[in-house]
């Protein structure tokens, strides 16, 4: 009996040595309820009265031999296991990121933001405001006549009939004025608009707009030469010229278009400005006394410049593409390279 302890022992021991997952089933063939070392004490008491203390002295040993074991080769498989899982889970922060094809700023945002900037720093505050407008603050307020081509349903988008979707953001500036009777005001109001045209190559039933106002005491059009002629400076490049051709806008008198030379060929003559060396962006002029009246400013005490640029015509020209449509079909492939 001794001996076969012993064969147990060791047949114990060489299983749980070379053991590589759980050792509970080991466990169990032996010392389970079943198990081999079991069926031996069981048999001991066929054992002489001599016999059965040194036998069970034995016993006893070779069961502390299979836990010690156990133990032991339980501890370095636990180590084993968590060596195996962190070589599973390694990380090698040093590898190239994969590029994520993130999304990017859109190009007429990306405008907007240059445009609205260039204001700030020039001292303008960003003034914002409804969408769905009123036709008294669309048209009225701006001076158009009652039957400016401009009113007609075939050009407008209107909700009832006193009310619209902007087709320019003064209505904002209108709002402005109307807020603070005391000037100084210097605002831009950059937004969303609505025209109703056909999408083509240069028109969309949807734009944007970024018009600024300004009214103190004293203004006068060489503010408005001086404030635009540095706005374009800073957007097209130090030396960019800037033309003043009179024009006529219901809401501003005297009115001026302004073309901005040419920043690829300088004034030249190239592909982006059509041969012309110069390319027109703004629309601008004194405000129209009526319209200042009409925001609850003293035209006899105040006076202002107004200006609108069309933010698309700006990102196209930077851009460097002639068919609106490029920005709005939201091509990935091609609104990634800018
Ligand atoms: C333009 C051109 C010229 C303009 C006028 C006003 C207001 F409300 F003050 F009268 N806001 N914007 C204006 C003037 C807009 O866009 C081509």
């Amino acid at each position: 009996m001794k001996q076969q302890l012993e064969q147990i022992r060791i047949a114990a021991v060489a299983e749980i040595e070379a053991a590589d997952t759980s050792l509970e089933e080991i466990r169990i063939k032996y010392l389970g309820k079943k198990g081999e070392l079991t069926k031996i004490l069981r048999g001991m008491g066929s054992l002489s009265a001599e016999e059965r203390p040194v036998i069970g002295a034995v016993a006893n040993e070779v069961r502390n031999c299979i836990e010690s074991a156990l133990e032991v080769r339980g501890a370095e498989l636990k180590k084993i296991a968590l060596a195996r899982s962190l070589e599973a889970e390694k990380l090698d922060v040093t590898y190239d990121a994969i590029d994520p094809n993130a999304g990017h700023i859109h190009p007429i945002t990306k405008a907007m933001k240059r445009m609205t900037e260039i204001f700030i720093d020039m001292g303008f505050t960003v003034a914002e405001g409804p969408e769905v407008e009123t036709v008294y603050n669309n048209f009225d307020a701006l001076n158009a006549p009652a039957d400016h081509p401009s009113r007609d349903f075939q050009d407008t988008f209107y909700i009832t009939e006193n009310t619209l979707l902007r087709t320019q953001t003064s209505p904002v500036q209108i709002r402005a004025m109307l807020n603070n009777p005391n000037p100084p005001i210097r605002i831009i109001s950059p937004g969303r608009v609505y025209r109703s045209d056909v999408a083509d190559a240069s028109h969309s039933p949807v734009f944007h707009q970024l018009e600024g106002l300004v009214i103190d005491k004293g203004i006068t059009m060489g503010d408005l030469k001086g404030i635009l002629s540095t706005f374009a400076k800073t957007m097209f490049g130090p030396e960019t010229k800037t033309r003043f051709r009179p024009h006529n806008f219901p809401f501003t008198e005297p009115s001026a278009e302004v073309d901005v030379s040419c920043f690829v060929c300088g004034g030249k003559g190239c592909r982006l400005c059509k041969g012309e060396g110069w390319m027109e962006i703004l629309g601008s002029g004194m405000v129209h006394p009526e319209v200042l009246r009409a925001g609850g400013i003293d035209p006899d005490v105040y006076t202002g410049f107004a200006f609108g640029m069309g933010v698309e015509r700006v990102a196209m020209v930077m851009a460097g593409i002639d068919d609106l449509r490029l920005l709005y079909e939201n091509d990935a492939r091609f609104l990634k390279q800018f």
